[in-house]
């Protein structure tokens, strides 16, 4: 007997991890046999509880972002949460993705009855990995998993992307990362809720103190004075800080749900999903189709060479999608 859809959401809202692999497959592909599939598995999401938190890890390459998430898993996993890891890898598309180091820097987590940890999907463009992302959230979410930690490697718009369908962003950060504050992007320092410097074990420890100093200064500058975000150094070999990380992100948890910000932040997030759900929409509609693909092309080139306003092209192109 075949599986249908349904099959394959009641088991993975029943906790079956090999049906929310599945599931998740379907809502990757971009193929047209799996569209209503994955139209379907989204009608079955929209009515589960939101009851649930999504953090976001990011920073540069090696920072130790997998590490702090094997140990804030765990803790969450402690406290009775069930927890899902996804990870965003902009640079999987040519490198192969950096999973298999994840998968050894998550090792306990990964053994967890109550953890599901999946790896960056391995294809398409950043703007296609973030609408699938979101909407593999939403998967484990309806699969019982409460909060969602996404880790994403901090180069090109990953992070302000990340920033865009997470409740918390969490910024990791070392000392001697790329040449001190001059290497942090303003792009990240703008969207992040809560900072880790890492690595503050051997040599590091006296250099992650001023390094901490300066970063809370320049915080401070981009934020009015304001002394937010808070700023905890850790270091998850010797364990140290980790505890304070995790006791200041469930503050935090706690201050944006009583403050209002929480519900304000994901109907802003919903508002957006619709938009870039309906740009990539129209988008698969036009190359989709060989005529409207070819008009699109003359159309660019006709733009590019002077001949006719890009405004004037567009609205050409859009008559022809009424
Ligand atoms: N000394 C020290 N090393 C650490 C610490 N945390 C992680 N590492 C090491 O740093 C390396 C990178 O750690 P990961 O957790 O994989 O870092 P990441 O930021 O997830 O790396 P990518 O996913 O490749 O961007 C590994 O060799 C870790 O063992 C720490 O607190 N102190
Ligand atoms: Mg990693």
């Amino acid at each position: 007997m075949t599986e249908t859809i349904q099959d394959v959401f009641n088991e993975m809202s029943k906790g079956n991890r090999a049906a929310l692999g599945r599931a998740i497959t379907i809502i990757e592909s971009r193929h047209k046999k799996d569209k209503l599939g994955r139209l379907h598995l989204l009608e079955c999401c929209s009515d589960t509880s939101s009851e649930t938190f999504r953090i976001g890890i990011t920073g540069a390459p090696g920072v130790g972002k997998s590490s702090l998430i094997e140990l804030i898993g765990l803790e969450l996993v402690q406290q009775g949460h069930r927890v899902a890891v996804l990870a965003i890898d902009p640079s999987s598309t040519s490198t192969g993705g950096s999973i298999l180091g994840d998968k050894t820097r998550m090792t306990e987590l990964s053994k967890n009855a109550s953890a599901f940890i999946r790896p960056s999907p391995s294809s398409g463009l950043l703007g296609g990995v973030s609408a699938m992302t979101r909407e593999t959230i939403m998967l484990c979410e309806a699969a019982g998993y409460d909060r969602i930690l996404i880790e994403t490697v901090g180069v090109g718009q990953s992070e302000t992307s990340v920033s865009g369908m997470v409740d918390q962003v969490v910024f990791a950060t070392m000392t001697g990362a790329g040449d001190g504050l001059q290497g942090i992007k303003r792009g990240i320092l703008e969207v992040v809720d809560l900072v880790a410097i890492n690595k503050v074990d051997g040599n590091n420890v006296e250099p992650s103190k001023q390094f901490s100093t300066a970063l809370k200064g320049a915080l401070s500058v981009l934020h009015g004075g304001q002394s937010r975000p808070e700023i905890f150094l850790t270091s998850t070999v010797s364990d140290l800080g980790v505890g304070d990380l995790m006791s200041g992100i469930t503050r935090w948890i706690d201050e944006s749900k009583s403050s209002g910000q929480f519900t304000a932040r994901r109907a802003n997030q919903l508002g957006h999903w619709f938009e870039d759900a309906l740009v990539y929409g129209m988008d698969r509609h036009l190359k989709n189709s060989p005529e409207l693909a070819q008009k699109y092309e003359n159309l660019k080139v006709s733009v590019a060479r002077g001949d006719l306003h890009p405004v004037l092209a567009a609205e050409d192109l859009i008559k022809h999608l009424q």
